[in-house]
């Protein structure tokens, strides 16, 4: 095994849940607004970490170094802490270089540090604008030190909308982008709520938004990194050959534990997470009910191009790389470069996969004479399947029971529900953990829990997920900065 200079030099481990708490959606900032902290000033130290990937167990170890943002306040995590912010906000930032190379932090046509020497601390300010979502990442020695973890996502609300209209996700949306979101919660085709309002009554936020921030991790590679010359630069020539085009026959490449293997990423994260850990997590999945529109912002700070696709819904391109759209289509996957920053707008919509009568996503109706069977929407198949055992004859949709009870008489019919959709990667042959199977790899999704335009089906029954991590959480309660000490104006606490 080489030497590992940098261990002794390194000052975090990542291993358990509470790590998670840099990844944010507005829903559960709404819900912890009251714990959490907004900060006048952001005090960021550029050093390193080791992470548990993909099993979050000791047993089944599997580790990477990375280097990474950390803010003083936070747990050590790459990607770093999304910084929220609204436009015309004066950030303070503090950035010390605890690792023995230059590095630095860039927002492009926001900021730039400019190189910071090993052990040196720059105090510096910006001004947030160009409101929409944008990658902060270290541009030293490109794409290696962004690639190696140094990397995050700034969000700029804007200010306020044009008068007379509703709010979008920027600050100069095109004609067509702000028409849908004039449109969401006002029209009969888009009916329910817009997307600058909330619903304390069915704990529904304002301003639905999820961050899904792609990486890709190579234990091997990085370990490599790590141990290279210290005050030298890793020839970024050989890393992004070795990261895209190693072979898959054991090398003398080495983790941290001294595995040998391929320098192709093992690990292709969501927000940090694959897998489980990104399919079940609250603050990467949106979970909402048809007429509660959301956006997820998509910001790939890899090296390989990831193709997005959710079921349940199709997606509005409304942004692309810095640009409003001036025409948003409507699809469902979408390639997404390295570097690129992409918003899917989601309208929220009933699933079109649950057949109606009246014709995909239309409201319901009875059936017409002669016809036999009921109505599927509600998606009554979906959620009045009981497990154990069916239904009963003549029970209601939305009640919960069953065939079998325990000993005192209380029935174990559960019904399925919410319903929950995928959102995979369309490249997954590669694009996997270790190859070969999504579901340890680029895994989140869309998750309905009710219908807030069909009467009774306001709350879908029996959900298991929640909007966001509640109070004693392990997902913590400083997982977001307000980089302000004045409460945003777009922040609103229900
Ligand atoms: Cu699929």
């Amino acid at each position: 095994m080489k030497e590992v200079s940098r261990r002794k030099f390194m000052k975090y481990s990542l291993g358990s849940m509470a790590a998670l708490a840099v990844g944010s959606g507005l829903d559960w900032i709404k819900n912890e607004a009251i714990a959490a902290p907004r900060v006048n000033t952001l005090n960021f130290h550029i050093t390193d970490a080791i992470k548990d990937m993909g099993t979050h167990n000791s047993i089944n170890t599997a580790q990477c170094y990375f280097w990474v943002y950390k803010e003083d306040r936070l747990p050590a995590e790459s990607p770093g802490p999304t910084i929220f912010a609204t436009e015309g906000d004066v950030i303070r930032i503090n950035i010390t270089n605890d690792l023995d190379e230059p590095h630095a932090f860039f927002i492009p046509g926001m900021f730039n540090s400019g190189p910071i020497a090993p052990g040196q601390t720059v105090r510096k300010f910006f001004t947030a604008k160009n409101a929409g979502p944008h990658l902060y990442f270290d541009n030293l020695n490109q794409p290696v030190n962004r690639a190696m973890g140094l990397h995050g996502a700034i969000i700029v609300h804007p200010k306020a909308p044009a008068p007379g209209h509703k709010f979008t996700p920027y600050g100069k949306p095109t004609p067509a982008v702000q028409q849908l979101f004039d449109d969401f919660g006002s029209t009969a085709w888009w009916p329910g709520l817009a997307w600058e309002q909330g619903d304390p009554a069915t704990n529904t936020p304002p301003f639905r938004r999820h961050i899904w921030l792609f990486h890709q991790a190579s234990p091997t590679l990085f370990a490599a990194v790590g141990n290279f010359t210290p005050g030298l630069d890793f020839p970024s020539g050989q890393f992004v050959q070795r990261f895209l085009h190693d072979d898959f026959s054991p090398t003398n490449n080495e983790n941290i534990q001294g595995e040998v293997g391929s320098d192709i990423p093992r690990y292709f994260t969501i927000s940090g997470q694959s897998g489980h850990f990104s399919h079940n997590t609250p603050y990467i999945n949106p979970t909402f009910r048809v007429g509660e529109p959301a956006v997820v912002h998509i910001l790939n700070a890899g090296l390989m191009t990831i193709s997005m696709h959710v079921h349940a819904n199709h997606f509005f391109v409304t942004y692309f790389n810095g640009v409003v759209q001036e025409n948003p289509i409507w699809v469902d996957v979408f390639n997404v470069y390295p570097m690129a920053i992409i918003d899917y707008t989601l309208p929220y919509m009933r699933p079109p996969d649950v057949p109606n009568v009246r014709g995909i996503g239309r409201a319901d109706a009875g059936l017409p004479a002669g016809v036999s069977g009921g109505t599927t929407w509600p998606p009554n198949e979906e959620i009045r399947t009981f497990m154990p055992g069916p239904a009963p004859a003549g029970v209601t949709p939305f009640q919960i029971v069953g065939n079998l009870t325990d000993g005192a008489g209380n029935s174990l019919g559960v019904q399925l529900s919410p319903l929950c959709y995928p959102a995979h990667d369309h490249s997954e042959p590669t694009q996997t953990s270790q190859g070969g199977n999504y579901n340890m790899g680029l895994i989140a999704g869309m998750n309905f829990i009710g219908d807030r335009n069909t009467p009774g089906a306001m709350n879908f029954p029996n959900q298991p997920l929640i909007h966001g991590p509640g109070p004693g959480s392990p997902f913590g309660v400083d997982g977001l900065i307000f980089p302000t000490a004045v409460q945003p104006p777009w922040f609103q606490e229900g």
